[in-house]
């Protein structure tokens, strides 16, 4: 279909591509090539998204170069490389980036400038890429950013979803769900790469055959798709690397449509076309909770089989000996969704490469490593054998297969303890019998890592702590971390600009360096910068809240903000009780409202479509602030914005501005958290609970710079083993009874008593995790922080330490940790 690949012959072929000029009008020649040639347009005639696609394009141009070359330079010195196989990938928009990774953005803005164009009417233009859901996916674009800005060849793997996550709107305070249609305008950063496209195959039967004097297996599938892959560029900061990151599209085949064409039913050919492309269709919006679904299986296995396949097909060059591909690739597993890629790759070396089964094992063992972000059990994938009998039936034999070997292995080491091997066996039968995907991992896997030490040391303790006593070296943490160039030298340049007077370039790629900005927390005349630098933020922010949003903010407030995905466990309703009751104390006269730390709270959050108790959390959260916000009694102390559908995109902007970062979950729930190491960053001080990355946050800052409450993990399990009853905190603290009350006496629901009846009750009878018990605690932290708002030299001090101490959250110092704890282990 594509014809063979030829080789150039014109000497002008065979020589390096190279970049434009990079001045001016080099750049604005490039741009009105792009703008005329490719768009199609002159430029007096060009809307904005023309003259955004033509930008883009002529950035990429930038980049190409550097592309070309880092594949050549791969491809001949066959290093080793890092598979990332994640199902998200939450990039955020791209032309900003790229303008940084290429040094471009004064240049571009003069070249826009010289065309009558405002560079960043034309960047507010792209739409991002919204291919996850939440902090699993953002981390997986923190990783590949870090992996090319420190040269280290990786390939990250995923799916190019149609539609990535919902467009959260409001109406009358609920959340209204609209699908992302990020590719209707046009995508300039994806390159269809349609010559190694992969046949996918699913359904029917195994059988057995003879193979000279060996019986073997093979697998006879109902029905296959293809995987188209789409190429993006990830350029590494101003190093002249470029990464790839290839997602894959599900298209009907040929095969498939045949037989049905032959037929002559027209319509049912169609229909089948669309049923294989729905694959890639759209991004599951639940975070930490996945739901079982038929098609989320398909997506995975798709995506996984995809990558396997082609990473195989780039190595598998004349002398290539798959026995060595080990030596060649790690396929980090990004939690349990591509689990599926162990038995796959066991399919391919046993039933296509007939290799026996143990030399197939071995490799395979060699070639994975496992993250895991949980530790709520309901977030644990599980797979019904019945589906995966259905969909993957060999695959099933295999994990069988492994399974058997693996109890074998346990009853041999630890014999008459029955009750052990079934504790680890990766098949369950209880409630349904099922596969429990972390166990395969766990048993497949070279490596198992958390997130932050908390949770890596909890899910050794407790989701995964017979294998952590079978296999204790295999068990490491590695600490989560955050790209600093998209998130404080692009997101903040103006503490960027300070931190580069002060220290020189150097720290966006050694944040290390950050260290030597402690100093400065004594400098008057540093931190009167700083405070402007916050300051000029916050009214960037206020200017896009009123555009975006149509939300008025003024004042010199503390900015308070919550933002992340809506779940219990992070309990945002903590947050809300906090602010009603500060809302009853002024309107019932309780405490002199001048006494006040005027505050303006914001909060973010999506709602998982189906997660019904969440999104009455968000109805809940709207409808106290519309009645706050328009109540004189408490105008010019306390204000509540909530703009809908907070992206990567917006907190770009939200979290430079933040005074206040919000990291309140219960301890041991929340895996790490990387919002919360953002916010440190950019200055702001943290109010949080033991948990997560938070425990690590305030190890480094101190204690005198962080404000921490509540329970600790041990704590809280004991609170849940001795029968933990919410209503006796309602009963024996006033003040939180009566936040309570107010709440459901239907004062912020026109007198409805019945409006919020779902999220009081859950508290009052239920609160899985436990935010009645945490909120005396809460309520005395944020005095503190009041109390500390009121120096605000002092308070500007512990910002600076915030930043000066946080640098040990680069997801580069992250990717250092993989690669001496897991990838060269
Ligand atoms: O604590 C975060 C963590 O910072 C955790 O909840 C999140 O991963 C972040 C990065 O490590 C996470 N997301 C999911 N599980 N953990 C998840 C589960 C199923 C579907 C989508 C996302």
């Amino acid at each position: 279909r594509y014809g063979p690949m030829t080789t150039p012959t014109h000497p002008l072929a065979l020589a390096p591509v190279t970049a434009p000029p990079a001045t001016v009008d080099g750049f604005v020649k490039e741009f009105l090539r792009e703008l005329n040639t490719g768009q199609g347009v002159a430029l007096s005639r060009s809307t904005v998204n023309d003259q955004y696609l033509a930008l883009a394009r002529t950035v990429r141009h930038y980049l190409m170069a550097r592309w070309l070359e880092t594949t050549r330079h791969q491809r001949e010195t066959k290093e080793k490389a890092v598979g990332y196989l994640s199902a998200e990938y939450l990039l955020g928009r791209q032309l900003g980036n790229a303008l940084l990774a290429t040094d471009l953005g004064e240049i571009a803005e003069k070249a826009m400038a010289a065309c009558g164009l405002d560079l960043v009417t034309l960047r507010a233009q792209e739409v991002e890429p919204g291919l996850g859901n939440g902090g699993l996916g953002r981390l997986a674009a923190c990783f590949v950013d870090s992996l090319a800005t420190m040269s280290i060849p990786c390939i990250g793997y995923g799916i190019r979803y149609e539609y990535g996550i919902f467009k959260q709107t409001f109406v009358d305070g609920r959340q209204v769900e609209q699908p992302d249609t990020w590719l209707s305008l046009g995508e300039p950063w994806g390159f269809p790469h349609p010559e190694a496209a992969v046949q996918v195959d699913f359904g029917g039967y195994t059988e057995t055959y003879r193979d000279g004097d060996v019986e073997r297996t093979r697998w006879v599938p109902s029905w296959n798709v293809l995987g188209l892959p789409y190429n993006y560029m990830v350029p590494g900061y101003q190093n002249g690397r470029v990464n790839t990151l290839r997602l894959w599209s599900a298209q009907a085949t040929k095969a498939f449509d045949l037989a049905i064409f032959n037929a002559g039913d027209y319509a049912e050919a169609v229909r089948a076309q669309t049923f294989a492309e729905n694959i890639t269709k759209v991004l599951y919006p639940e975070d930490s909770t996945p739901q079982g679904k038929e098609l989320r299986l398909q997506q995975q296995y798709f995506f996984v089989a995809c990558s396997i396949r082609d990473f195989i097909n780039q190595v598998m060059e004349p002398g290539f000996d798959l026995h060595d591909l080990p030596e060649r690739v790690t396929f980090q597993l990004n939690d349990t969704h591509p689990v599926i890629a162990v038995p796959e790759l066991m399919r391919i070396l046993v039933d296509e490469h007939k290799w026996e089964w143990d030399e197939a094992w071995d490799v395979t063992k060699r070639c994975f490593a496992y993250t895991c972000h949980t530790l709520l059990p309901e977030a644990l994938e599980v797979w019904p054998v019945d589906l995966l009998g259905r969909l993957l039936p060999r695959h099933l034999e295999i994990i069988y297969q492994i399974n058997d070997a693996f109890l074998a292995e346990v009853r041999e080491r630890f014999p008459n303890d029955e009750l052990r091997a079934r504790s680890m066996s990766i098949v369950t039968d209880y409630p349904d019998r099922s596969v429990r995907m972390a166990y395969l991992a766990t048993v497949a896997g070279m490596k198992v890592n958390g997130v932050a030490a908390l949770h890596s040391q909890l899910l050794a303790d407790k989701v995964l702590p017979a294998f952590s006593e079978y296999w204790p070296e295999k068990f490491t943490n590695v600490t989560n971390g955050v790209t600093p160039r998209r998130f404080l030298r692009l997101a903040n340049p103006w503490l960027s600009q300070l931190i580069t007077d002060a220290l020189g370039v150097g720290w966006v790629t050694d944040l290390d360096r950050l260290a030597e900005l402690e100093p400065y927390a004594q400098d008057e005349d540093f931190r009167k910068a700083f405070r402007e630098a916050k300051q000029t933020n916050k009214e960037r922010l206020y200017a896009l809240l009123r555009a975006r949003d149509g939300i008025e903010l003024s004042g010199d407030h503390l900015l308070d903000v919550m933002v992340k995905r809506l779940h219990e466990y992070k309990r945002q309703t903590l947050k809300i009780l906090h602010i009603v009751s500060l809302y009853e104390q002024i309107i019932h006269e309780r405490v002199d409202p001048t006494t006040i730390t005027p505050r303006t709270v914001v909060f973010g959050a999506k709602a998982a479509p189906g997660y019904r108790l969440a999104k009455e959390i968000i109805y809940l959260i709207n409808k106290v602030g519309e009645t706050v916000n328009t109540d004189p009694r408490v105008a010019g102390r306390l204000q509540i914005a909530f703009p809908a559908n907070y992206n990567v995109t917006l907190a770009e902007k939200l979290i430079p501005a933040a005074d206040l970062s919000e990291q309140i979950s219960l301890a041991g729930m929340e895996a790490s958290g990387t919002g919360n190491m953002k916010f440190a960053l950019n200055g702001a001080l943290t109010i949080g609970t033991d948990d997560g990355a938070n425990v690590e946050i305030r190890q480094l800052v101190g204690d005198d710079n962080f404000f921490g409450f509540g329970m600790t993990e041990p704590e809280v399990a004991a609170l849940g083993a001795s029968g933990y009853q919410p209503g006796s905190y309602y009963e024996s603290n006033p003040q939180l009874k009566a936040a309570i009350d107010l709440i459901a006496s239907g004062a912020f629901s026109g007198g409805d008593r019945n409006a919020f009846e779902p999220v009081v009750s859950n508290l009052l009878y239920h609160d899985r995790f436990m935010a009645l018990a945490d909120f005396a605690s809460y309520v005395d932290a944020q005095a503190a922080v009041e109390a500390a708002y009121a120096d605000q030299e002092a308070w500007s001090k512990m910002a600076i330490l915030n930043v000066a101490r946080t640098g040990f959250f680069s997801s580069d110092r992250s990717m250092r940790d993989y690669l001496s704890r897991i990838w060269r282990a």
